[in-house]
């Protein structure tokens, strides 16, 4: 069983060494984008619970390996989410805006940034591992210097597609990491009950390449491993599988009420190691962060939250039209009809 990687102790003293690879104003940048994520995942759940917000899997707990990863990846780099991914798509540039319109049911968030690199939030367990190993290959034939950076959930470890993925990644030696984000649950299952072997990453070994354990909620462990596996990625063409060790912290989505099966007891250790709170011991003992500062802080981030949820808010509804677009390049005629229908319902011109 592989050691777990880790550079931030839980009182938030560090491995010297290590930390001389991460310069200051990145530190700040990592706190920054943990903050902003967890303030809009809260207020995320909020909405919902007000019917303002549909199904949201929220993020609470795992954000260090969301902006681990998200920080690690080269704008030129792929980067391929599930659905546990928030944090590591505002990291890589996504607008916190049309993350809220996705999560609002509207198909408009699911719009990448100009230039992204990014392949939208994928509902369907495991089987963007395929499009990660896909792409990685087309990346090598075309001779691109590129990774490709995957993250799933434990439970997607189970899927067929997970071991077609990275099966064929080792056979054709391609630039992909798979990184694993182990919250120790798939809704209702805990881990125990996901597999027999008792890490992810030692399932590595079955395809040809490396499989590391790192320390989940430690930003710097996170960030480095990944940086590191993907430079190897793109300069030599070896995979990677990475297990990020973290815990769900809330429900399955807010549609789950984990409190059927998952017990307080199970959730204090995790508090213990909550992933913000020890990057801002860290940033106490180091940079004189104190109270002052950090109210200061959350008010500036609480005000940028407050701005996102009043942008989405105001957005205009799709039209009703909206519904026939970016499916044909010649729509069928008898869409076309169906298209002209629905916009004489509703007083629309039809496009
Ligand atoms: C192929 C497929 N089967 C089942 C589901 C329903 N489902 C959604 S999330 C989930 C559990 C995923 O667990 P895990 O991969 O550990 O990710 P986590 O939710 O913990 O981030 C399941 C079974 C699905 N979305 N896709
Ligand atoms: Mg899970």
């Amino acid at each position: 069983m592989s050691e777990m990687i880790s550079v931030l102790k839980l009182d938030g003293t560090v491995d010297e060494e290590k930390i001389k690879a991460i310069p200051e104003d990145l530190i700040h940048k990592m706190y920054r984008l943990m903050v902003f994520t967890r303030q809009w995942n809260a207020k995320a759940l909020s909405l919902q619970r007000q019917g303002r917000m549909g199904t949201l899997a929220s993020v609470r707990g795992q954000e260090a390996s969301n902006i681990g990863m998200g920080l690690a990846l080269e704008p030129t780099d792929w980067f391929c989410p599930s659905f546990r991914e928030t944090g590591a798509q505002i990291a890589r540039g996504t607008s916190p805006k049309d993350l809220y319109l996705y999560f609002a049911g509207d198909s408009r968030g699911l719009r990448p940034p100009e230039g992204s690199r990014d392949l939208p939030i994928c509902i369907t367990v495991g089987s963007h591992l395929a499009h990660a190993a896909g792409i990685a290959w087309g990346a090598k034939i075309r001779g691109e210097k590129i990774a490709v950076l995957s993250s799933s959930g434990d439970g997607s470890t189970s899927q067929g597609d997970f071991h077609e993925s990275l099966n064929f990644a080792g056979v054709f030696k391609l630039p992909v990491v798979f990184a694993i984000q182990n919250n120790h649950w798939a809704i209702s299952v805990p881990f125990e009950k996901q597999t027999a072997t008792k890490t992810i990453s030692e399932k590595a070994c079955a395809y040809g390449f490396d499989g590391v354990r790192v320390d989940g909620n430690d930003v710097f462990a996170v960030y480095l491993t990944i940086k590191d596996r993907l430079n190897i990625a793109r300069s030599e063409f070896k995979p990677a599988l990475v297990e990020l060790v973290t815990y769900r912290m809330d429900d399955h989505t807010t549609a789950d009420d984990a409190s059927r099966y998952r017990t307080e007891e199970m959730l204090a250790p995790w508090r213990e190691k909550d992933p913000i709170d020890r990057l801002r011991k860290y940033l106490t003992a180091k940079f004189g962060w104190d109270e002052k500062k950090e109210t200061a802080f959350l008010e500036e981030i609480s005000a940028e939250v407050e701005q996102t949820v009043r942008d989405f808010e105001a957005e205009p509804h799709p039209k009703p039209t909206d519904i026939f677009e970016h499916l044909y390049h010649d729509m069928p005629w008898h869409l076309k009809e169906q298209r002209e229908e629905v916009a004489r319902h509703q007083g629309e011109a039809a496009r």
